[in-house]
C-alpha cells in the first residue's frame, strides 16, 4: 500500500541511505531495490502500513523527487559534496565509527565536521516531521543520525520514535573522549525506544547516561528531563538489546537452488578442488581483522601446520569508504599481505590465497558460502556481523565450521562456533587448525545447534519485536509509574 502522502505516512524509516541503487546499464537509468537486510525486514511493514523511507540516494548534489517503488514511498534528501565529506566521511566515519569500535584507529575530532553533522541531521529530522502522519511511528537508523530523535521530538511530540544502533556502543571510558558527548546522548534520548545489538551495548549506553548527567536509570528505563532550550518535554526512554539477524528462510531457499548448488561445485573445481576451502567475506574495513587473519594464515603455511597442497583461502573484501585515509591504508596493508603470502607459497599449479576486491550478487555469495568448508570471521569489534549468520543459514548439509571472533555481536548467539580472540595470533592459528581438523560428527553437532537458533531468530522477527516493544511503551505512563 503506497501512502496517501497528503495526510502523511503512518510508518517512517529514516536512514542515511535509501534502500535502492540506480541501474545505469540502460540509457534510461532505473531504480532497483538493493538487497540489504534492512529492506527485507522493513518492506513488509512499509507495504502494510503506508510507509515512507527517508534517505540519501547516493549521488552528491542531486535533487530527486519522492517516488514509489515496490510498495514503498521513498523520499530522497539532497546532500552536497561538501556535506558528504564533512558529515558522512568525516564525523560519521572518521569520528564516530572508530570511537565506537574500540578506537582501533584514532578518531578525529573536528568542529567543522560536527557542524555539518548537526546540519544534515536537522534536514533528516525536518523531512521526517513533514512526512509523518499524526501519531505515526518513526524508526531512525544508525550512527549517522544520532541527533534526529531529539530534533524530531521537538518538532513532532505526537509521533512515536524508535532508534536502532547497528554498531557497538562504547564504554564510558572511551565515549567520554567525544567533545560533543552530551549532545549525542541527548539526541538519542529523544527516542522512546533505543535499540542496540548486544545487552552490553545497551548497558554501556545507560552507564554513559548515568556518568554524563548523574541521572538514575531503572532496569532499561531512563527518565529524561525536559529540555526547554530544545523544546522537549520530560519522558521515559528505554534502552535495550534487539540483536539483528538475516532473512534465514530466503537464504535457506537459495542454498537449495540447483543452479546455485551447481555454481558452488564449479567454484571448488575452478579453485583446483582443494580438500579444505576457507572463506573470508568482509567490507574492507580495519574493524574486520583481515590483517590478523592473513597473518595467522601465512604463519600456518610457513609452519607447515596446515598442508599447503590441501588448503585454499578465498578472501573477499568489498570496496568500502574508499576516500577515507584509514581505508586506503588498510587496503594497501591487506594487498601487501596477500602479495607476500602468494609470492612465498604459490607454485605453478597452486595458489594458497585468492583475493577479490569486488561486490557480488546474492546468488554468488550463497554459492561461495555453500562451497566453503570453513568461514573465518575475525573482527576486532563488530556490532553483529551478518556474514557469520549467513554462512550458517547456507549450510543445509549440516557440515562446515564457523570460526568466530569473540568481539562480534554474533558471538552472543552462535555459541557453538570455534571462538577466537583475533588479537591472539597463536590462538587464532589454533582455532583455524581446530576447524581444519574437526571431524564431521562434531561439525554437524555444532552446525545443527546454530541453524536451529537462526530459524527462530530472523530479521523479520527482529523488526517485529522492536516495533511491538515501541508500540507497547507509553512514555506518559512511564513517568507516572517512575516513583
Ligand atoms: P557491516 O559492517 O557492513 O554492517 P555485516 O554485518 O557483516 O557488516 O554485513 C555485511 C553485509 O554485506 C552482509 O550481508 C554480506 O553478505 C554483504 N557483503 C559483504 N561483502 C560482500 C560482497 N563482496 N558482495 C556482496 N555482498 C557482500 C553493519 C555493522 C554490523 C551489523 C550490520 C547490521 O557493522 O556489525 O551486523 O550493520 O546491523
Amino acid at each position: 500500500m503506497v501512502p496517501d502522502t497528503a495526510s502523511g505516512c503512518d510508518f517512517v524509516v529514516v536512514a542515511n541511505r535509501l534502500p535502492v541503487d540506480r541501474d545505469t546499464s540502460s540509457p534510461d537509468p532505473q531504480w532497483r531495490t538493493s538487497p540489504g537486510g534492512l529492506v527485507t525486514a522493513l518492506q513488509p511493514v512499509m507495504q502494510a502500513q503506508a510507509g515512507a523511507w527517508i534517505g540519501w540516494a547516493g549521488t552528491p548534489d542531486e535533487d530527486i523527487d519522492p517516488f514509489d517503488i515496490d510498495g514503498m514511498h521513498l523520499v530522497p534528501l539532497r546532500l552536497s559534496a561538501d556535506e558528504i565529506e564533512l558529515y558522512y566521511e568525516g564525523f560519521s566515519n572518521a569520528t564516530l565509527w572508530p570511537l565506537f569500535h574500540d578506537v582501533i584507529v584514532p578518531p578525529e575530532f573536528h568542529r567543522a565536521w560536527w557542524d555539518a553533522y548537526i546540519r544534515v541531521n536537522r534536514r533528516f529530522a525536518e523531512a521526517a516531521a513533514d512526512v509523518a502522519a499524526r501519531g505515526a511511528t518513526v524508526w531512525v537508523h544508525d550512527y549517522q543520525l544520532m541527533l534526529v530523535p531529539e530534533m524530531l521530538r521537538a518538532l513532532r511530540p505526537d509521533v512515536s520514535i524508535g532508534f536502532f544502533n547497528h554498531i557497538p556502543f562504547p564504554p564510558w571510558e572511551i565515549f567520554a573522549q567525544l567533545p560533543w558527548r552530551t549532545r549525542i546522548l541527548r539526541g538519542l534520548l529523544g527516542a522512546d525506544l533505543i535499540g542496540f545489538q548486544r545487552p552490553t551495548d545497551a548497558s554501556n549506553f545507560r552507564r554513559c547516561v548515568r556518568m554524563n548527567f548523574g541521572w538514575t536509570t531503572k532496569a532499561n528505563a531512563i527518565r529524561v528531563p525536559e529540555d526547554p532550550e530544545v523544546g522537549t518535554a520530560e519522558h521515559v526512554a528505554e534502552a535495550k538489546a534487539f540483536p539483528i539477524s538475516i532473512d534465514t528462510s530466503a537464504l535457506d531457499a537459495l542454498s537449495h537452488d540447483p543452479a546455485i548448488v551447481a555454481r558452488a561445485a564449479q567454484i571448488r573445481a575452478e579453485l583446483g578442488d582443494p580438500e579444505v576451502l576457507i572463506l573470508g567475506v568482509d567490507r574492507l574495513d580495519y574493524t574486520k581483522g583481515i590483517r590478523h587473519r592473513l597473518k595467522a594464515y601465512g604463519e600456518l603455511l610457513a609452519d607447515g601446520l596446515i598442508d599447503r597442497e590441501k588448503v585454499t583461502l578465498v578472501q573477499i573484501a568489498t570496496p568500502s569508504r574508499e576516500r577515507i585515509d584509514q581505508y586506503q591504508h588498510i587496503r594497501t596493508e591487506v594487498e601487501l599481505a596477500v602479495g607476500r603470502i602468494n609470492g612465498e607459497f604459490s607454485d605453478l599449479g597452486y595458489q594458497p590465497l585468492h583475493y577479490f576486491h569486488q561486490s557480488y550478487p546474492r546468488d554468488e555469495m550463497t554459492a561461495l558460502y555453500l562451497a566453503a568448508d570453513i568461514m573465518l570471521v575475525t573482527s576486532l569489534r563488530d556490532g553483529m556481523n551478518l556474514v557469520a549468520k549467513e554462512y550458517v543459514a547456507c549450510r543445509p548439509s549440516g557440515t562446515g565450521v564457523l570460526v568466530l571472533s569473540e568481539f562480534t555481536g554474533a558471538a552472543d548467539q552462535l555459541t557453538q562456533a570455534v571462538m577466537v580472540n583475533p588479537h591472539d595470533i597463536s590462538g587464532l592459528k589454533a582455532g583455524i587448525v581446530r576447524a581444519v581438523t574437526m571431524d564431521e560428527k562434531e561439525q554437524r553437532r555444532r552446525m545443527r545447534a546454530m541453524r536451529r537458533k537462526l530459524q527462530g531468530d530472523d530479521v523479520q522477527t527482529w523488526s517485529r519485536r522492536f516495533l511491538q516493544d515501541l508500540h507497547a511503551l507509553d512514555s506518559d505512563k512511564g513517568i507516572s509509574s517512575w516513583e
